[in-house]
């Protein structure tokens, strides 16, 4: 017999038990049924995926994802697992489930070349983000991803950018005033400031003048209703008890309809994220036919998503769809700031570092038009993408495959039984992980040093290693991921960092408030955050003092 071909209960046979049996019967019919799909789906993946070495499972319900979810230093265990296994593996994770690990480069490029139609976000990430944020760009796969991203993608064109480069400059010169008024009234020529607070706030405003022609106006003090339900994720870190929760829904998704405190702060970050866009574009959508406004300006971003809801309009989106795009673009903008605090606790522990980026910044002179950041400050450039490299703001990509697939190898592992391979073969179902931290910080791809913040790799010719130039992605930096689903605010995020950084080294000096040995955590926000240990929240406390 055909191990595919398991005999399953027909309909009518179904039927049958369902009048003569009750409740009880039909119930355990379906679980029978239940049951014979799972293992039918089991046998096949079994045969049709080449079978991997890893890590043993440390728990019977959780396989080792507990230990990954706890840990402070999920990369690490990733790649001490590459080192043992080979550069693909298999862990094992929730109720018997299975993960293929890739951390080879050819791999990673074949996969992330893949993105939306082979390999597809997961039915729980799937389930997660339609909650939350709506059915956008981030939740869309295949033919309705690629139509919603080419209406998008005009927005954040080099020339849009360009344009957009005064806006990035004006949120940082707010902050800069703010700074100054809150060092005049301390006693000392210094302040302690919480600078990711501070962060958020440009972000969020930037966002909103860049996207939506609106100014949050956080930077001026006001209360922002996304900001704050954004932060109170910040500062409710999951439990347990939480943990356990989402790891379990990677097989029953349905479990997040359950309420739970960390969900319903998720739901209700959704609905404030929906009611601020509403507003914003019904503003707009009025602005547009009374035609007094920059709305109708090419290629802005609110202005397209208008364009878009035209019924003629060649990419047209539903008026779900319009305001799902403006809820990622809200959570992008706002989220993604990680890096920059990361950045300036970066500077804080290696002042000869923040002193030769300042030097570099006041040498220049003026400050730097868009193409003068894209080509004259080679040490502004460095420092931020390497901080984008030991502090990638998404951390992991876990996928399923839609499809079989056979992934090459640049260099052969063994499989577990015992043959060497240079391609893995993937059935349908088989759920595929990449830790981007791991890859972008892994010693075999950048060298001995890659666990330390050395922007000096950025500038010189062997810098970066032979095996990193293998990585495809933005400077060979998985950061961004790659492929059809590569951010999209790529070079928003980039001049945005690199302007506010730039504002920020001219005019202060930073060091960490309890010396520069203080350590730093990485706690949950919506995304992973860096906090002084110790603090609430997402507190990173910064002595800042005026550079004179
Ligand atoms: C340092 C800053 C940023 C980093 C590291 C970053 C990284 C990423 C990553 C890894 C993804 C893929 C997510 C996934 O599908 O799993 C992504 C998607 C996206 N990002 Fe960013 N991002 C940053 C800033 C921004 C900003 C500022 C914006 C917009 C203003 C933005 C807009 C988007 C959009 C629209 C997508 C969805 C793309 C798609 O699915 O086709 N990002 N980003
Ligand atoms: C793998 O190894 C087994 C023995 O361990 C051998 O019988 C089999 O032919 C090998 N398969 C391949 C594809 O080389
Ligand atoms: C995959 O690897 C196996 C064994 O190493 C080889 O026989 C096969 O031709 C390879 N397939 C592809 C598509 O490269
Ligand atoms: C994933 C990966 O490349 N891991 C490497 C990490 O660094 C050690 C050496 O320090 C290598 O042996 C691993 O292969």
């Amino acid at each position: 017999m055909n191990l595919f071909t398991i005999p399953v209960p027909s309909p009518s046979s179904l039927w049958t038990t369902v009048r003569s049996g009750g409740a009880f019967n039909v119930a355990c019919s379906f679980a029978a049924l239940w049951v014979l799909v799972k293992v039918s789906r089991m046998l096949r993946w079994r045969v049709k995926t080449t079978q991997l070495l890893g890590p043993p499972r440390t728990s019977l319900v959780y396989g080792v994802s507990r230990d990954l979810a706890i840990s402070q230093d999920r990369p690490a265990m990733y790649e001490r697992w590459a080192t043992e296994y080979g550069v693909v593996y298999m862990i094992p994770s929730v109720l018997g489930q299975t993960n293929v690990v890739l951390c080879d480069p050819k791999a990673i490029a074949h996969f992330y070349a893949r993105e939306t139609w082979t390999y597809v976000k997961t039915p729980l990430t799937l389930a997660f983000l339609e909650s939350s944020i709506g059915k956008g760009l981030l939740w869309s796969q295949g033919e309705t991803h690629r139509r919603q991203r080419k209406a998008l993608t005009p927005a954040f064109s080099n020339a849009a950018i360009r344009k957009l480069t005064s806006v990035f400059y004006d949120s940082a010169y707010k902050a800069k005033g703010q700074w100054d008024n809150v060092i005049e009234s301390s006693k000392d020529d210094d302040a302690v400031i919480e600078v990711q607070n501070w962060m958020n706030h440009i972000s969020l405003d930037t966002v909103g003048i860049a996207g939506f022609s609106h100014d949050f106006g956080s930077l001026d003090g006001k209360r922002v209703s996304v900001a704050e339900a954004f932060d109170t994720i910040g500062s409710n870190q999951p439990s347990a008890v939480d943990k356990a929760v989402f790891l379990l829904a990677s097989v029953f998704p349905i479990i997040l309809k359950i309420p739970n405190k960390r969900q319903n702060m998720f739901t209700q970050l959704g609905i404030t994220m929906e009611q601020i866009s509403n507003e914003l574009l019904i503003r707009s959508r009025r602005e547009k036919d009374a035609d007094i406004s920059q709305v109708g300006e090419e290629n802005s971003l609110i202005g397209l998503l208008i364009k878009s809801e035209g019924q003629d309009a060649e990419l047209h989106m539903s008026a779900e769809e319009v305001v799902a795009q403006m809820k990622v673009l809200l959570l992008a903008g706002y989220e993604t700031t990680s890096s920059e605090s990361w950045a300036l606790i970066e500077l804080s522990r290696h002042p000869d570092v923040q002193t030769r980026l300042r030097e570099e910044l006041l040498a220049f002179g003026p400050d730097p038009t868009y193409d003068q950041l894209k080509a004259n400050l080679p040490y502004l450039d460095a420092v931020v993408h390497e901080t984008l490299r030991l502090h990638p703001p998404v951390r992991e990509s876990t996928r399923i495959a839609a499809a079989d697939d056979v992934i090459p190898l640049s260099e052969p592992v063994r499989t577990a039984s015992g043959n060497m391979t240079d391609n893995i073969s993937i059935a349908k179902g088989t759920l595929i992980t990449i830790s981007i931290a791991a890859i972008n910080r892994s010693s075999t791809i950048w060298g001995p040093h890659a666990k330390e913040f050395k922007p000096d790799r950025w500038l010189t010719e062997d810098g970066i290693g032979g095996k990193a130039k293998e990585v495809q992605g933005h400077r060979h930096l998985l950061t961004f991921v790659d492929g059809p689903r590569m951010c999209l605010g790529k070079d928003f995020a980039i001049v945005e960092f690199k302007t506010v950084l730039l504002v920020l080294v001219k005019n202060f000096v930073f060091e960490m408030r309890d010396g520069p040995d203080a350590p730093v955590e990485t706690v949950r926000g919506v995304l992973p955050r860096p906090r002084v240990a110790g603090e609430d929240g997402t507190g990173v406390p910064l002595r800042v003092r005026r550079y004179e």
